[in-house]
């Protein structure tokens, strides 16, 4: 009480005629004041919360104009949080949310943000400096949070610190526009005035949250017209002067709903850290070698293009890819080989890793001996006839078949250092998983679906079966624990892909398990024991299980 009554009478005479002055002790207004004292910590959290999306809304814009869209507060919390959340927890989150896991990050930030800031408009009622600093300190939160980002420097805290400014002025205008308030309504039982918020607050908030909104919104107008899709669409990609075998008619098994042998790039996975999607422009690209090397290479986007280009059929998999899980594609891919660049460069002995980096600071340690024993290691600029897709690494990216992506398929590719394993480490690899990490060879089951009810009779048991670079020489089905079945093999177009398969079943009534297991060229059959995906990659036999009616 004591608070608001000063606050109300430090007031300038003229603003607010029905202030409390010294009525408010009368034990009338003590036993009014119970539900104004309510509204007002509402009206406090909603001045906490308005006065952090004032800051968001400024940083957005400060971000948007510094053509860094990923430093503004909350993509820079999100991708920190990426960057820090313990293996785990990764694996969970990726399990339970799938693709939608980024989605979900950003939604508890937002959400936790929000409660942060609530809370600071509470604190502000009493301690006014304390509960500015709060809204402000979620700022510099989020600054620290872009700076310890790769490859960032002092400059992306900015938009986060012109957050915190902005957040913190707003919340001062807000409090004062709310103080006359504290004084609550006419002290007189018999005013009919409403008890509700005054004008002057709700103006003062609705113009908050038009700055908000509108600097917010111009921020994210900024950001999108930097989108490359027109870059892209402008890019003429040659044809290969070197193409690989196509894929044969029959690497198609066709038994309604398999997948195509081909993954649209629509359809195609995806993962990676980033939040926002790198916009790389290819005017401005660049791609540098250099480390351990006699001749360090820059080159153009132009420049590549202009280069004799191949196209391969290879499959991609990502070593997160849980057994019978979804991360695992095919394209074909234009790129130039990258032993051709390395050996320009002129690699020097005793270098043993082939360090790339993206445009958000990703990196990949690939071992160098893959790199230059022959197989189509490309950097790549085409996926399936067109441009890659900005999702899949605009305007250019690396692909190694037989390597799972994290060690090998740099997406927005602009850096490429020759160097040691001992001397520099990469980001996964700092985080625990394996340094050198070749594809398992691995079947998987598409048909039947899990827990799908059958008819007795013939039944087409049919999937995919990977072991990129070695190439899959059998996969055999069970039932129900019994003998091993060997499943027809469809045609493929190298030993770097996927290879489909199917096998025929006489399916019985009653509740069936059905087995797979693949054996790669080298003789080896994929490994039985069920292993989770860290640090090298799962292994075990995909099963489903289905009812025959
Ligand atoms: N820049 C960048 N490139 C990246 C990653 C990443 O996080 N950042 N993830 C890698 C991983 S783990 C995989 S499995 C592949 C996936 O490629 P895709 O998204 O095109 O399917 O990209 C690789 N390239
Ligand atoms: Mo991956």
């Amino acid at each position: 009480m004591a608070s608001q009554k000063s606050r109300a009478e430090t007031k300038p005479a003229g603003v607010r005629l029905r202030m409390g002055g010294v009525n408010d002790t009368t034990p009338s207004r003590r036993r009014r004041s119970l539900p104004v004292r309510i509204a007002d910590r509402w009206w406090a959290a909603l001045a906490g919360v308005l006065a952090a999306a004032v800051g968001l809304g400024a940083a957005e814009l400060a971000a948007a104009l510094a053509g860094q869209a990923a430093t503004a507060p909350i993509l820079a919390l999100g991708s920190a949080g990426i960057d820090v959340t313990p293996q785990g927890l990764k694996a969970w989150a990726i399990r339970t949310f799938g693709d939608n896991d980024k989605a979900v990050l950003l939604a508890s930030l937002g959400a936790g943000a929000t409660v942060v800031a609530a809370l600071a408009g509470l604190l502000a009622r009493r301690h006014r400096t304390a509960g500015v600093c709060a809204v402000a300190g979620l700022g510099v939160v989020a600054a620290a949070a872009a700076v310890g980002r790769p490859q960032t420097d002092g400059w992306a805290a900015v938009p986060s610190l012109v957050g915190a400014l902005a957040g913190a002025a707003a919340l001062i205008l807000l409090l004062r526009a709310m103080s006359p308030r504290g004084a609550g309504p006419s002290p007189d039982a018999n005013d009919a005035a409403p008890a509700g918020p005054d004008r002057r607050v709700l103006l003062a908030g609705a113009g908050t949250l038009a700055v908000a909104a509108s600097t917010g919104g111009l921020g994210r107008v900024i950001t999108a017209r930097r989108n490359v899709s027109a870059a892209r669409r402008g890019v003429r990609l040659p044809p290969p002067t070197g193409p690989g075998p196509a894929v044969p008619a029959g690497a198609q098994v066709r038994v309604p709903g398999m997948p195509p042998f081909t993954t649209p790039n629509g359809a195609f996975y995806r993962v990676d850290t980033a939040l926002v999607l790198p916009q790389v422009d290819p005017a401005d690209w660049t791609l540098r070698i250099g480390g351990m090397v006699d001749r360090p290479v820059e080159l153009t986007f132009e420049e590549l293009l202009r280069r004799p280009l191949i196209d391969r059929e290879v499959t991609l998999t990502c070593v997160s890819n849980e057994v019978g899980g979804p991360y695992v594609g095919h394209a074909r891919w234009l790129g130039v080989p990258l032993a051709v660049l390395l050996r320009e460069a002129g690699v020097r002995a005793g270098a043993d890793q082939l360090l790339s980096r993206s445009a958000d600071g990703w990196t990949c340690g690939t071992p160098l001996s893959v790199v230059l024993d022959g197989r189509d290691a490309l950097l790549a600029v085409g996926m399936n006839g067109v441009p890659l897709p900005i999702a899949h690494g605009f305007p250019a990216r690396l692909v190694v078949p037989g390597l799972y992506g994290y060690v090998s398929a740099t997406k927005w590719v602009v850096d490429l250092q020759v160097t040691r394993y001992a001397d520099q480490a990469a980001y996964w690899t700092r985080r625990g998983w394996a340094t050198d990490a070749p594809v398992k060879t691995m079947a998987r089951i598409d048909l039947p679906r899990p827990l799908q009810r059958l008819r007795a009779g013939r039944v087409a048991v049919a999937g995919v079966a990977w072991a990129q670079h070695r190439g899959v020489d059998a996969v055999e089905v069970r039932v129900d624990g019994g003998p091993w079945h060997p499943a027809r093999l469809a045609t493929v177009p190298g030993i770097d892909t996927w290879r489909q398969w199917v096998w025929e079943w006489n399916a019985t009534p009653g509740t069936h398990r059905l087995e797979a297991r693949a054996t790669d060229a080298t003789g080896r059959t994929q490994i039985s024991e069920r292993v989770p995906p860290f640090p090298s990659g799962a292994t075990g036999r995909p099963s489903v299980v289905v009812t025959v009616t």
